[in-house]
């Protein structure tokens, strides 16, 4: 039976439409899925919207809808831009699913029969025209930080889970299970937060009415981030004993962004510590993207809208340079002239360039049928061992979801074929016909590189690496098997490749 791996990507509000910050993590996601899939993995890939909550339901009366009207509409932009990226997830949820709604009140229900949910009083500094709870610290003057207007102090009955009484094992798990929370910069953060004390957590509102009741108390509406992370349970059927929930719970990592990573660390794993259930694998937080070296937001209206992205340069140049350009968990900043140089260098160039070039001599020299290769030598050896360590490094990064190194591997390969042929020069062996065996060892081995490089790459560039893998006459499935030597067989149709990615001129 095939191994089971879970990744899901945060599920997005619906107040916002899609930018290239959730194109980011949702692309990293995908990767990820496909990579798996291909080595062997039985995947389910989670994404999703988040619907609930007072910013969705201010949203919806600015908007003059509803909030579900509101979250029909956006979450159609998500799903939209989902498949023109080329997404494979399994599942998509919404928080106002039946499915969703019912696994919450279970799980809340469930934290409350064993004693760690508890009606009490919330105390905070309060914006009425806002309808929003400040803490002192968050306030500006004395102010309401959103609205600048004066703030009074209110008492307001809340549901309270008794985070405290997890902290110290919320520790030891971290001690215990250094890759939980990635990478390790923001583990030692947690860890400082936790050690600072937890204290419990209000879980429940009565100011707005956009949510989940709460079981047996309708005056209340669930928090949202506890109603929005039970979603990565609900997806498998949750509270139900089905298939998915027994075969992929727990999650094997949680990809999100840094700004919500104590969400995910510590009220996630107290709330399943409290209900009894397993905890995720891995947390991994990956960095924030600026634009042009400022911050994306709406009032500087520099947010940048994936599918604008798309139609200017391709689907497959965003997702290879969101992927390749920051090394994952770092901040990095976007900016046009950055990625026309990743397309144009790497893609255009490098990866484009050879497949042209060696299909082209293959159809110049073999009438593009596959030769066999006959006697291997020393440069010949060499591409063929520098292709293997490929799979092996590649599967290193993944594991430590090094994305932009796991590109850099398989690149190595591309220059090394692009090196291949200047060194070989299967022009001056075209003109010697007592050279033909060797010239064919070298259209061999040239394709066959490349055949294994495209295979591995189809985690990343699905459209481009189908079109490539078509021009090799390779239509076998693309698996761990595939991407052992020898897999082209003698005789194969090769035809030449159009360019597959057309230099950019700005
Ligand atoms: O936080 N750079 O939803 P959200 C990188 N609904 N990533 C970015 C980004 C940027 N500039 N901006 C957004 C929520 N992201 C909750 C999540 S999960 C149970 C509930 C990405 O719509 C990044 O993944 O605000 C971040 O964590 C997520 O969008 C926040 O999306």
């Amino acid at each position: 039976m095939k191994p089971s791996f879970y990744v899901t990507t945060p599920i997005y509000y619906v107040n916002d439409v899609p930018h290239i910050g959730h194109a980011y993590t949702t692309v990293a996601a995908d990767v990820l899925a496909r990579y798996k899939r291909l080595m062997g993995y039985d995947v389910y890939f989670l994404t999703g919207s988040d619907e609930h909550g007072q910013k969705v339901e201010k949203a919806a009366t600015t908007a003059g809808e509803t909030p579900l009207e509101l979250a029909d509409r956006v979450v159609k932009r998500y799903q939209a831009l989902w498949e023109r990226l080329g997404i494979s997830n399994n599942d998509f949820i919404r928080t106002t699913q039946e499915r969703h709604k019912k696994g919450v009140s279970q799980l809340f229900s469930l934290i409350m029969e064993r004693g760690d949910i508890y009606l009490g009083e919330y105390e905070d500094w309060y914006c009425t025209p806002c309808e929003t709870f400040w803490p002192e610290t968050q306030l500006i003057e004395d102010r309401c930080p959103d609205c600048n207007r004066p703030v009074e102090k209110l008492k307001e009955e809340s549901y309270f889970f008794r985070m405290s009484k997890y902290q110290e094992q919320l520790l030891a798990h971290i001690e215990a299970n250094p890759d939980f929370i990635q990478p390790k910069s923001k583990r030692n953060e947690i860890i400082s937060f936790v050690k600072e004390g937890l204290r419990d957590l209000s879980i429940s509102r009565t100011t707005f009415s956009w949510g989940i009741p709460v079981p047996g108390n309708d005056k209340h509406i669930v928090y949202v981030w506890f109603d929005a992370l039970t979603n990565y349970l609900t997806a498998l059927g949750y509270p139900d004993s089905t298939a998915e929930y027994g075969r992929f719970w727990p999650a094997n990592v949680h990809l999100i962004g840094k700004d919500i990573l104590r969400f995910h660390t510590v009220y996630w794993p107290t709330f399943l510590m409290a209900a009894g259930l397993p905890l995720p694998e891995k947390v991994f937080a990956h960095g924030w993207w600026t634009v042009e070296g400022q911050k994306m937001s709406k009032s500087l209206q520099n947010v940048v809208e994936p599918n604008m992205l798309i139609d200017k340069y391709g689907v497959d140049v965003v997702r290879y340079f969101l992927m390749r350009e920051v090394p994952f968990g770092l901040d990095g900043d976007f900016s046009h002239t950055a990625l026309i140089q990743r397309l144009n260098s790497d893609l255009a160039n490098d990866l484009g360039n050879l497949l042209s070039r060696s299909t082209a001599m293959a159809v110049k020299y073999f009438g593009g049928i596959l030769p066999a290769a006959t006697e291997l030598t020393e440069i010949d050896h060499s591409l063929q061992e520098k292709t293997s360590a490929m799979i092996a490094a590649v599967d290193k990064f993944m594991d430590e979801l090094a994305f932009s190194k796991a590109l850099q591997a398989i690149w190595e390969v591309i220059s090394a074929g692009n090196k291949y042929i200047d060194d070989c020069a299967p022009w001056v062996l075209a003109k010697d016909p007592a050279q033909k065996d060797r010239l064919a060892t070298v259209m061999y081995c040239l394709l066959e590189s490349q055949r294994i490089a495209h295979c591995i790459l189809s985690a990343f560039l699905p459209a481009t690496t189908a079109k490539a893998l078509a021009s090799l006459g390779w239509d076998g499935e693309i698996s761990r098997e595939s991407l052992a030597w020898g897999g082209l067989q003698e005789g194969t149709t090769i035809t030449k490749a159009e360019a597959l990615f057309p230099r950019y001129e700005a």
